[in-house]
């Protein structure tokens, strides 16, 4: 696909596909490093947060980011299934060469799961993983489809892993979306589901292209819409968030009153919007978030949304990761969470396919 579609479809938006800023590389490091940083930092928080009287959820999580102790030494803030799928999508392009294989990517799936169970997987995709990694499954996307008596799951374990293919492709997103509605079938046979995985890479991707300096939210936006309008057809459900989006962009909702509206939950059109929103609404300061480093204030308004937290501030932060860059990522987050290195490694290792791949090129 040209890279007139692309300018047409989403990145017209963004003014140029400028790499202002961050290198390109940098921002394949911020892009895994945040979606990582998401996961481990909003982990905690997961289950509900027992409150002391008289303290927001904000306030809590704004304390915990500042009370952050670099020297956690061995007891590092651990990853869960979010960071172990995305492990495996980022593992599978690389031994591809960039490309999407949907057997040796379900396969990785599997084989993940059975090293590290513990994860804290979704309830029911459980039931499938072991099939993926079987030889003798015949159709890779059958036991997807015996989720929920034949509907598919719509859980957000699609998107919430997906940031890996947003970044593997320079300009051509119709590639983009397909490998992301293709992946996220392998466990997400529900059009809530996947779609929820297509909107999620888009948003990395057109974040990777997009100047920080000049972004312009609405044409961001915009750029989402006419992909989740041709993807989605007359459903209009994730279009319609993104629509809501720009008037709640406008009249800056308490965090309660979005989650209302976007949702916090653990399904994929519940989910997604919120992590877009977070992204979105932090550009700015927010009050009662007291950092200018904005892949930080991301993360502590992604998390007070409460809900389904590790998974919507792992989202978030890989489309904030992917705008702002490895240098928005604070120092202690690299002393302090579970595997960093392996995020940076497969970040570069993708980064020099995609340069392979006849991509713009780093340009530091
Ligand atoms: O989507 P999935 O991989 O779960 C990801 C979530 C993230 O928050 C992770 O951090 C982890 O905590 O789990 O796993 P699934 O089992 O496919 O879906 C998760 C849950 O969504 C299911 O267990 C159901 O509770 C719910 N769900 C549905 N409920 C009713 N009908 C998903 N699809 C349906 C449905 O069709
Ligand atoms: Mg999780
Ligand atoms: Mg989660």
């Amino acid at each position: 696909m040209s890279q007139t579609f692309y300018r047409q479809h989403l990145c017209d938006c963004t003014g140029a596909m400028a790499q202002v800023g961050s290198s390109l590389r940098s921002r394949f490091r911020g892009c895994l490093l945040g979606a990582l940083a998401g996961d481990c930092l909003g982990c905690p928080y997961e289950s509900g947060t027992l409150l002391p009287k008289g303290v927001t959820l904000m306030e809590n999580v704004v304390e915990f980011f500042q009370s952050f102790d670099s020297k956690r030494g061995a007891s590092k803030l651990t990853f869960t299934d979010d960071t172990a799928m995305a492990r495996s999508v980022a593992e599978s392009l690389i031994h591809c060469k960039g490309k999407y294989n949907a057997r040796d990517m379900a396969r990785r799936f599997s084989e993940e799961y059975a090293r590290e169970p513990g994860r804290g997987y979704g309830a029911n995709v459980i039931d499938i993983l072991p099939a993926l990694g079987d030889p003798n499954t015949e159709d890779i996307y059958a036991p997807a489809k015996t989720q929920f008596d034949g509907s598919g799951s719509y859980g957000n374990g699609g998107a919430m892993r997906i940031a890996p293919v947003g970044l593997c492709s320079s300009e051509n997103l119709e590639r983009v979306i397909e490998i992301a509605r293709e992946s996220s079938k392998l466990t997400h046979a529900n059009k809530l589901g996947y779609n929820g995985a297509v909107l999620q890479a888009c948003a990395v991707h057109s974040a990777l292209h997009s100047d920080p300096v000049t972004f312009d939210t609405t044409s961001f936006l915009d750029g989402l819409l006419r992909v989740m309008d041709r993807v989605e057809g007359t459903d209009d459900l994730y279009a319609g968030k993104l629509r809501e989006m720009k008037k709640m962009l406008a009249s800056d909702p308490s965090t309660e009153d979005v989650a209302k509206k976007l949702g916090n939950e653990i399904a994929a059109h519940r989910s997604v919007p919120a992590a877009v929103y977070s992204v979105l609404r932090c550009l700015r300061p927010v009050q009662g978030i007291p950092t200018d480093n904005r892949l930080e204030r991301t993360l502590i308004y992604a998390i007070s949304l409460d809900g389904d937290t590790d998974t919507i501030a792992s989202m978030a932060g890989a489309i904030a990761g992917a705008l702002y860059g490895r240098e928005e990522v604070p120092e202690a987050w690299l002393e302090a969470l579970e595997a960093t290195a392996d995020a940076l490694r497969q970040a570069d290792q993708l980064f020099d396919i995609m340069q392979g791949e006849g991509g713009r090129g780093d340009q530091k």
